[in-house]
């Protein structure tokens, strides 16, 4: 029987969404771009999931676009990437929930935009980001263009992209390439850990920040503002806000998780 390419597990409101195609390193295909954004809307439409984790089996956390499956393709580059990538890319950053990209290996191509896509990006010590694409003659994508000046500026970028050279754990953290970086023998359960925490943080607030901080990307600081003005309302009406403020007079933590939700 086939493997399926997205393995889907469920723990303590944390769901981890693994690419499994590990003898390619978690190359991606089209099965597993579509299946991955399919389970992404699912997390999303599930309310015992508080947090995704997208992560890789195997050695490495994803080859980007797996290179035996584009000839005789019957798409063009751009149908393509509209078709497959793209969607994944808009989906995590859409999502109402907090998205961890925890990147347990090499992360190449598209695979280092799926690695700098995550709302929190998690690395284990001996993970790497390759921009891989010149290698090949190609243009980065799926938003690499987008996240990685970003984070490192245009010209670190770009030299990043010209010479696509590795990236090793400590130099990402130094870069601002992710926010911890795990030893390897701990990595899947110190990342469990980690979203676990994260899951009791308040999910609605969660959410409409994730909305304002989305948006403010490309935006003024005039709008960004307004936008604040707005979605504050909304945070300051819901019972988390209740919940936070009567645990700080009372003296104890704020509980978050409610069980009817
Ligand atoms: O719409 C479109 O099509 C455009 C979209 C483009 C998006 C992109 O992502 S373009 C970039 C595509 N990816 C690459 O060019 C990366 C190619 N791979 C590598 O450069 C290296 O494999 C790595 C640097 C990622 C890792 O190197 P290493 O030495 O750790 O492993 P390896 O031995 O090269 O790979 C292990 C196996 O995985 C190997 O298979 P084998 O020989 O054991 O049977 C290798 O062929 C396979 N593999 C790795 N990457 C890919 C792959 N197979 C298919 N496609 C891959 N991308």
């Amino acid at each position: 029987m086939e493997q399926p390419v997205i393995l889907v597990s469920d723990q303590a409101a944390v769901r981890t969404l693994t690419l499994n195609r590990e003898d390619k390193l978690n190359a991606a295909n089209d099965a597993l771009l579509l299946q991955l954004t399919d389970e992404l809307r699912r997390a999303d439409a599930d309310p015992a999931v508080r947090v995704v984790v997208i992560t890789g089996a195997g050695r490495g956390f994803c080859a980007g676009q797996d290179l035996g499956d584009v000839s005789g393709r019957d798409m063009t580059f751009t149908e393509h990437l509209n078709h497959t990538y793209n969607p994944l890319v808009r989906t995590i950053r859409g999502l109402s929930k907090p998205v961890i990209s925890a990147v347990n290996g090499v992360a190449a191509g598209a695979g280092a935009s799926l690695a700098l896509a995550g709302d929190i990006r998690l690395w284990a010590q001996g993970a790497s980001l390759i921009e891989v694409f010149s290698n090949i003659a190609l243009v980065p994508d799926s938003g690499s263009t987008w996240f990685l000046p970003r984070l490192v500026g245009y010209h670190r970028a770009f030299e990043m992209m010209a010479f696509a050279e590795k990236v090793r754990a400590d130099d990402a953290l130094r870069l601002g390439l992710c926010e911890q970086v795990f030893p390897d023998e701990t990595f899947r359960q110190d990342v469990q850990a980690y979203a676990e925490r994260l899951a009791t943080r308040p999910a609605h607030a969660l959410a409409l920040t994730k909305q304002a901080l989305g948006a403010a990307m490309t935006s003024s600081l005039d709008e960004a503002l307004n936008r604040e003005a707005e979605l504050q309302q909304l945070a300051g009406d819901h019972w988390e806000h209740t919940e936070g403020v009567t645990a700080f007079k009372e003296k104890r933590p704020a509980q978050f998780v409610r069980a009817e939700e």
